[in-house]
Parts: structure tokens; C-alpha cells; sequence
């Protein structure tokens, strides 16, 4: 048997908003005396508001209130949201609308498992809402990834068992939380960021159904 549904990561994955979130964590760590760059980025990929911010704190030695806590992840996200407002259809990856479409012609699930509290506002600027048969709620799930809960809801909200679920993630969080929930991964990105023991495209131009069932008869065939 091959594979029922797809969960999609959505920043890195479905468009650029990787890009986004660095450059609004980028400003708002300058603001407050922390430098970061694009290597230590790698370990907020996929990783929570919240955890991000925890790790950017860490990173500069730097300790804050809950209430200056909450106001910098709320300067952030500020920041981010008025970046995202310009979002298109033009803005979708190479690739992604075309496998969306494969994908609903071949009768399977679409499901988003995105850490981002921003993802359904997204799917709507890129006209992609229609496609998903379930977006799953960050803010409803107990463990933001490395943990497997975010990849288990959107399986259960197309009303699909994990392991018949191939997951696309471009983070090595994300790829860690597919792999403990028991879906397949597929990696969009390097293998030093990702791992050299997954399936792996350079870019989503590269995902067209023939490769998914490729990469699923190799691994489950
Ligand atoms: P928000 P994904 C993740 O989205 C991002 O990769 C990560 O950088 C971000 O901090 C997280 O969403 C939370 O996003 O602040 O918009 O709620 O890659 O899981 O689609
Ligand atoms: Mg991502």
C-alpha cells in the first residue's frame, strides 16, 4: 500500500517565510544587544515563537521578565505579520501548486503541520486555504516540534494512521517530529542541516507525486 496523506510544513516549505522569520528575529535580537546569523537560525527552524525567542535569550546570556518576555515575542510577530501582508499566489514555491493539485487529483489527504500561529492567515494570502483538509492548531497541541504532536494532529484531522502519512519538512526540528510520530520524512534542503539518512530534494521544485511514491516504495514498498 502506498501512502493516504501528506503533511505539510508550511515556512521553508510551501513559500519563504523562513526567510521572514529570520530577518524579523534578526532585528529584534539586534535590538536588545544579541547578534545571531543564519547558521544559528538553523536551530529555530520549526522550533515555536516562544522556544525561539528562549534559545535567541540563551544564546545572549540574557535573562527577561515574563512581561518584557511577552512583549518581545509580541514585537517580533509584529514585525513578522507586517512582512507576510504582501504575500501572493506569486510567492508559492516552484513546484507546490503543481504537486497540490497531483496530489487531490490521486485522491489524497493534504494536511498542514505548521509551528506557525500565522499559517492559516498564510494559506489565505496564497490562495491555498481550499486545499488542506485540515490545518493543525499549534496553539492546541502540548509539545511544539521536535515533538511529534503537531505532525499527529494534522494526521488525525484528515482522519488518517501516521504510518500510512509521508511528512515534508525543511527543518531539522521538523524532520525529528516526523520521525517520532511515525510518518515518513521528506527533507527540502541540505543533509548537513537535515540528515544524510532521509529522503532529501534541494528544492520543492523537485516534489511531484512520482517522487513521493518513489521515495515511499523505497522506504515502505
Ligand atoms: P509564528 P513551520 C515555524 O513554522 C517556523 O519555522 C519558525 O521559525 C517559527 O518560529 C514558528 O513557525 C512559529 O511561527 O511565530 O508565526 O507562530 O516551519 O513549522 O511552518
Ligand atoms: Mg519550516
Amino acid at each position: 500500500m502506498t501512502f493516504q496523506a501528506v503533511l505539510f510544513d508550511l515556512d521553508g516549505v510551501i513559500t519563504d517565510t523562513a526567510e521572514y522569520h529570520y530577518r524579523a528575529w534578526k532585528k529584534l535580537a539586534e535590538e536588545i544587544g544579541i547578534s545571531i546569523d543564519r547558521k544559528f537560525n538553523e536551530t529555530l527552524k520549526g522550533v515555536s515563537r516562544e522556544d525561539s525567542l528562549k534559545r535567541i535569550l540563551a544564546h545572549g546570556g540574557k535573562t527577561v521578565g515574563d512581561e518584557e518576555f511577552a512583549a518581545l515575542a509580541k514585537r517580533k510577530n509584529d514585525n513578522y505579520v507586517e512582512m507576510i501582508a504582501a504575500i501572493t499566489p506569486a510567492d508559492v514555491y516552484p513546484g507546490i501548486l503543481p504537486l497540490l493539485d497531483e496530489l487531490k487529483a490521486a485522491g489524497k489527504k493534504i494536511a498542514l503541520a505548521s509551528a506557525s500561529k500565522n499559517g492559516p492567515f498564510l494559506l489565505e494570502c496564497m490562495g491555498l486555504t481550499a486545499y488542506f483538509g485540515a490545518i493543525a492548531d499549534p496553539a492546541a497541541v502540548a509539545q511544539s516540534k521536535p515533538a511529534p504532536d503537531i505532525f499527529l494532529a494534522a494526521a488525525e484531522g484528515v482522519h488518517t494512521p501516521i504510518g500510512q502519512c509521508l511528512g515534508i519538512e525543511d527543518a531539522s526540528a521538523g524532520i525529528q517530529a516526523i520521525k517520532s510520530a511515525g510518518a515518513l520524512p521528506v527533507g527540502v534542503g541540505k543533509a548537513e542541516d537535515l540528515g544524510s539518512d532521509i529522503a532529501l530534494v534541494p528544492d520543492t521544485a523537485k516534489l511531484t507525486l512520482a517522487y513521493l511514491e518513489k521515495v515511499w516504495a523505497n522506504a515502505r514498498g
